[in-house]
């Protein structure tokens, strides 16, 4: 048996970290010395993200502790951060362009037009659909996007993930403008002494419905489960979103941790299935106009529907009560360019900008001074304040959110 190697054929670590050792110093004799400085002189200046300075640490034959050392070296704990702790700083060059991954229907189309102009940086725009397929594909390691906007539960994960980067707050000038409750949310409250969104757009989930089509009542969740109109409702495709209504409909909160709470809201919604005719999150506006009779829906996707076809579109905050989401801007590791996520979503947050997106998209950002500039259709979905008290806000779940996405598979296959 080698020197090397213990009974069972484990290496001692004492011998591990030796063999690492040799094999750092032979990289470094090798001629790797002038490549490893250039590494770790990319990462000060924020070129590189924490994954790719481990692959090309790995690649040029370091050890992983060797790899580690070198992180730590930097004073980084995740990309382009600063070497001083606390304040991240990013280096300022400025991009061809930068990548905004959002909620569809939110981006007007005037926005990316500005923003270049403006700085000379071609805003390109792509949309998912769900919190949960964001978090899934930079889990997996998918990179090249500048700026994301999860919504409130998702942000906490995104950090408590380390899947995004600190903010630097003298890059985001127009922060004094957010009204002053949004700038510390309980999902991004600062705790380890860091930024790490900016607030984004804030709406409510209802029931849209043509009132051409739809003669009863509407109030109450209780409709989408009335077979009545059996193949004329849309649900939308989001875990939680969906969940969400299976669980007010049932009796219970939003944000249930009690496993039989959840079942029932599961039963429930697969039990409601066969009335359902697709779930989709991303056509809300052009299902409404198509004629969907009743939709579970975001009122600025109603809001738009109602834009195309006036008052043949309503939409209700059910009496039992609904969800009330804020979503939020972040700028994911290994983004391609950390400052132009910041000049974009600095841009966002000047109130002619803000101001912009809400009157196309129909929800709220909380910036002081929008007010003026909306328009009046805005106001028709807009929740008044004795609505707002049924409003129920999404938390992080923690350990529990994998039984949601187990219900929520278990509805999806029913
Ligand atoms: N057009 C779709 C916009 C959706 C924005 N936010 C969704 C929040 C989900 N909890």
């Amino acid at each position: 048996m080698s020197g090397d190697v213990q009974k069972g054929g484990h290496m001692r670590p004492s011998d591990q970290r030796r063999r690492d050792r040799q094999r750092d110093l032979a990289v470094l004799e090798h001629g790797g010395r002038r490549e490893i400085d250039g590494l770790v002189d990319a990462a000060r200046r924020g070129a590189l993200s924490r994954r790719q300075f481990l692959f090309k640490g790995l690649e040029l034959g370091l050890s992983v502790s060797a790899v580690a050392t070198l992180l730590a070296a930097c004073g980084k704990k995740s990309d382009g951060a600063s070497p001083s702790a606390g304040a991240a700083t990013y280096a300022t060059v400025k991009p061809d362009k930068v990548v905004y991954y959002g909620w569809s229907d939110c981006m007007d189309p005037e926005t990316p037009k500005l923003f270049e102009q403006q700085t000379g940086i071609k805003m390109v725009c792509s949309a998912f659909d769900d919190n949960e397929a964001l978090l899934a594909k930079l889990k997996a390691g998918a990179t090249g996007y500048d700026v994301i906007t999860p919504s409130d539960y998702m942000v906490s994960v995104m950090i408590k993930s380390d899947l995004v980067l600190p903010l630097d707050m003298s890059l985001l000038p127009n922060f004094k403008y957010v009204v002053p409750k949004f700038r510390r949310p309980p999902y991004d409250d600062e705790s380890d002494g860091k930024k790490y969104s900016t607030p984004w757009m804030w709406g409510t989930t209802g029931i849209g419905y043509r009132t051409d089509k739809v003669t009863a009542t509407v109030d109450s969740w209780a409709i989408l489960w009335d077979p009545a109109y059996k193949g004329q409702i849309v649900m939308l495709n989001d875990e939680r979103e969906t969940m969400a209504a299976g669980l007010i409909y049932t009796g219970h909160s939003i944000n249930t941790t009690v496993q039989a709470e959840l079942d029932e809201a599961t039963q429930a919604l697969i039990e409601q299935k066969p009335l359902v005719q697709k779930y989709d999150s991303l056509n809300c506006k052009r299902n409404m106009v198509a004629g969907t009779p009743l939709s579970q829906a975001w009122n600025g996707d109603v809001l738009l529907a109602y834009g195309a076809v006036g008052d043949k579109i309503a939409f209700v905050l059910p009496k039992e009560g609904f969800p009330l989401w804020s979503d939020g801007c972040m700028i994911p590791d290994g983004a391609p360019s950390p400052y132009s996520a910041h000049l974009l979503m600095d841009f966002f947050i000047l109130p002619e900008n803000a101001a912009r997106i809400v009157n196309y998209a129909g929800y709220s950002i909380p910036i002081e001074g929008i007010d003026t500039y909306l328009e009046p259709v805005f106001v028709k979905f807009y929740p008044q304040p004795a609505e707002l008290d049924r409003g129920q806000l999404y938390t992080d779940l923690g350990e529990f959110a994998r039984n949601y996405t187990t219900a929520w598979a278990r509805v999806k296959a029913s």
